[in-house]
C-alpha cells in the first residue's frame, strides 16, 4: 500500500510506496526534472524526513516522466545566475550531506537522463537501477563548469580515473548498458520493469541489517584514505559495535535455526 505524504512540497513527491521503503520522486517533469532551489531545499527536507522516520530502512529517488534530472535548472534559477559558490554552499551541499550522513541505503531509479547535478545525484546514492533508455552526462564541462554536487568525489570512487576524465572532459553520453558494464549502475531494467526491480532490491535492502549497512557504508567511503593499519582499527571499532547489535544476536540464532532472519536494523 502506497503511503502519499507529499502536501507540503512544490516539486517532489514523497511516498512510502512499501512497507519500509521511502520514495523521492523529482517532480518536474516539463523541466526534465531540472533542480530550482526549491527543489533541493525540498529533497534536503525529505530526506531529513525519511532519515527520522525509524520505520523506513531504504530510501529511493527518482524522476516524474521521461528524465531523472538534468541537473542545475538553467533558464529558472536567478538565484544561480548571481552566485553560484554561494548556491552549492547554501542548497546543493545540505543536500549531499544529508543523502550521505543517511545510516539507510540510498537508490537512485534512473528512469532517463541523468545529468549534471543529476547525474551527481544519482552517483551520490549507494546503488543505481537504470532504465535501459537511461543515460549518464556530466554536462559541466559544455557550459564551461567544473563538476559539482560530489561529482569529483564519487566519480572517479566508482569509475575510476581514466573513465571520470573521459566522462567529464569529453562530456560523452554513457548509456545504461555501458554503465552497467563501467560498475557505475547495479541492474539495467527494461523501462516497464524498472519499478519492480527497483523495489525488489529496496524492500531486500529495508529487511537486512541496517544498522551494520550504514557502518559498512562509512568505512568503505573512509578506506579510500587510510592505510592499512587504520582500516584494520577502524574494522575493530565498528565490528565491536555490530557485534553488539540485536541484529548480530538475531542474524545467529537465525543461522543456528536454519530459518530466516527478522532483522530490525538495530
Ligand atoms: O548555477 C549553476 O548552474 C551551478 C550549478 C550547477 C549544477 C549543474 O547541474 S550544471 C549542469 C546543468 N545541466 C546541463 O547543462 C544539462 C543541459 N541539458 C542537456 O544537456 C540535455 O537537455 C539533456 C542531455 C539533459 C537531455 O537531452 P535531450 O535531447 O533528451 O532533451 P533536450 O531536447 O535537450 O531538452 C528538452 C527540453 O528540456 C529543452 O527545452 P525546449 O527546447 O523543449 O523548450 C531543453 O532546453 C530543456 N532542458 C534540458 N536541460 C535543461 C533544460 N532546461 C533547463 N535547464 C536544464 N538543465
Amino acid at each position: 500500500m502506497t503511503t502519499q505524504v507529499n502536501t507540503i512540497y512544490e516539486n517532489i513527491l514523497y511516498d512510502v510506496p512499501a512497507p519500509g521503503v521511502a520514495k523521492i520522486t523529482l517532480n518536474r517533469p516539463d523541466a526534465l526534472n531540472a533542480f530550482t532551489p526549491t527543489m533541493v531545499r525540498e529533497i534536503t527536507k525529505a530526506l531529513q524526513v525519511a532519515k527520522d522516520a525509524a520505520e523506513v530502512r531504504a530510501v529511493i529517488i527518482t524522476g516524474a516522466g521521461r528524465a531523472f534530472c538534468a541537473g542545475q535548472d538553467l533558464k529558472a534559477t536567478p538565484e544561480a545566475v548571481n552566485d553560484v559558490s554561494n548556491l552549492l554552499k547554501t542548497t546543493y551541499r545540505p543536500m549531499l550531506e544529508t543523502l550521505g550522513t543517511l545510516g539507510k541505503p540510498t537508490l537512485a531509479m534512473v528512469n532517463g537522463v541523468a545529468a549534471g547535478a543529476g547525474m551527481s545525484l544519482s552517483i551520490a546514492c549507494d546503488f543505481r537501477v537504470a532504465s535501459e533508455k537511461a543515460k549518464f552526462v556530466t554536462a559541466f564541462a559544455k557550459i564551461a563548469l567544473v563538476p559539482d554536487s560530489g561529482m569529483i568525489y564519487n566519480l572517479p570512487r566508482l569509475v575510476g580515473l581514466g573513465r571520470a576524465q573521459e566522462l567529464i572532459s569529453l562530456n560523452r553520453d554513457l548509456t545504461a548498458k555501458e554503465a552497467l558494464d563501467w560498475g557505475l549502475v547495479t541492474r539495467v531494467a527494461a523501462p516497464e520493469e524498472l519499478e519492480a526491480t527497483t523495489m525488489q532490491i529496496a524492500t531486500q535492502l529495508a529487511t537486512s541489517a541496517t544498522y551494520a549497512f550504514s557502518l559498512t557504508r562509512q568505512m568503505l567511503h573512509q578506506s579510500f584514505e587510510l592505510d592499512l593499519d587504520r582500516v584494520l582499527k577502524l574494522e575493530e571499532t565498528n565490528q565491536g559495535l555490530a557485534g553488539t547489535s540485536a541484529d548480530f544476536k538475531e542474524g545467529v540464532a537465525a543461522f543456528e535455526a536454519k530459518r530466516l532472519p527478522n532483522f530490525k536494523g538495530k
